[in-house]
């Protein structure tokens, strides 16, 4: 740790997220011992007292707030890291920006386009560094997919498809909104699965092949209503519960998004598929560690889908880690963003994705929802 500059964290939110982000700051010096920056944890901020003192003591944060703008004020301050629910994404990195701190936000960056843009004019105006954890492009089977892709081994690309399915909120009776449930609020949120799941699917579809030109799109609410659990009323369910698009990308491919909280036996499934003229590569989070890829040139006898464990030392991230063929989770691609935060303090390159890179997501986002209100194909204005 000697002769490290320092990068002082302030967390604001200490739920599922807020812990992924702690872990990844807590490992990432001893698995990244080159990099010249190293995280210190200052301070976390969260409305009740009690937990978030308790989050601190668990977790190792030096110091706690319950008003997030007294957080954003301190001077021993470097970074503000937004973990909280969608609805607070804009007001504080916005103050954030206008303090001059660095800022890591949760994704999805925010519950809509006009939000998003304001986001973006405010860091483009205070010149911070920024970036939002779309985590699953920090997986080394993904990025090592990307790789695949920049290589033109694929050839020309003709389909995308991915799916992100859960099966949590099948049950009637489960109350929307509140703590833990902020998910189904469409005025917490922003939406449902498009934002919370099909967002992540977006960004590493732009990422890996081009931007979206337009989509067509088709929503659902199976549960019309449920009990708020914030007001006790049975109110109306705004978000969507279920989500299919189909678009083209401006390299002419296909695409083909689905995403539900209602796929009885699905927890967490994420999966994507890429089809070229030459190759194919598929992946799925449930074997994060495999890549499966199918190539063309290969000796007719013996062609078929190869399943590559990706754990050797020169697949992405890995030689960071264990020995050849041990696996890592999900919690390692938390610790490669921070990595790749910490190095872009080095370089003075972005890390990507940057608020501008998740606004593009934004407006495909604005553009499936419009669509599925409409039934009309829409330009999400995404030009390359
Ligand atoms: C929702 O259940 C959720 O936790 C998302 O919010 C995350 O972004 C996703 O990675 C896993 O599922």
């Amino acid at each position: 740790m000697k002769n490290r500059k320092e990068l002082r964290i302030g967390l604001v939110g200490c739920g599922f997220m807020g812990r992924t982000h702690t872990n990844g700051y807590k490992r990432v010096s001893d698995f990244f011992p080159a990099l010249t920056h190293t995280p210190v944890l200052k301070a976390v901020c969260a409305r009740n007292a009690e937990k978030v003192k308790a989050f601190a003591d668990q977790w190792g944060y030096e110091s706690t707030e319950t008003d997030w703008k007294h957080l954003v004020a301190r001077k021993d301050i470097d970074a503000i890291d937004i973990c909280t629910p969608n609805d607070f994404h804009a007001e504080i990195a916005i103050a954030a920006a206008a303090a001059g701190k660095m800022i890591l936000c949760e994704k999805p960056l925010a519950r809509d386009l006009a939000e998003s843009q304001r986001m973006v004019d405010a860091i483009e105006k205070a010149g911070v560094k920024n970036t939002v954890w779309y985590n699953y492009r920090r997986l080394p089977a993904v990025t090592l997919a990307k790789q695949i892709v920049d290589s033109g081994k694929l050839g020309r690309i003709f389909h995308y498809r991915a799916n992100f399915l859960q099966d949590w909120t099948i049950n009637a009776n489960l109350p929307q909104g509140g703590e833990g449930l902020w998910r189904m609020d469409a005025a917490v949120a922003g939406s449902g699965v498009l934002g919370d799941l099909l967002s992540h699917c977006i960004d590493t579809a732009m990422w890996m092949n081009g931007g979206i030109k337009d989509v067509t799109a088709m929503t659902e609410t199976f549960v019309k209503e449920r009990m708020h659990q914030l007001t006790g009323k049975v109110e109306k369910v705004s978000i969507d519960d279920a989500c299919a698009i189909l678009c083209h990308f401006n390299n002419g491919s296909l695409g083909v998004f689905e995403s539900t909280r209602y796929a009885r036996g699905h927890k967490a499934l994420y999966t994507f598929e890429i089809n070229g003229a030459n190759a194919s590569i598929r992946w799925d989070l449930h074997d994060l560690n495999r890549l499966e890829y199918f190539d063309n040139a290969d000796e007719s006898k013996v062609k078929g889908w190869r399943s590559i464990h990706v754990t050797d030392g020169d697949h992405p991230y890995m030689d960071k880690w264990w020995v050849p063929g041990l696996g890592i989770g999900y919690e390692h691609s938390f610790v490669h963003q921070v990595a790749d935060f910490l190095k872009s303090l080095e370089t003075g390159e972005p890390c990507s994705p940057t608020f501008t890179e998740a606004h593009e997501t934004q407006k495909v986002c604005q553009a499936v929802l419009d669509s599925a209100v409409s039934g009309t194909w829409k330009n999400t204005g995404i030009k390359n």
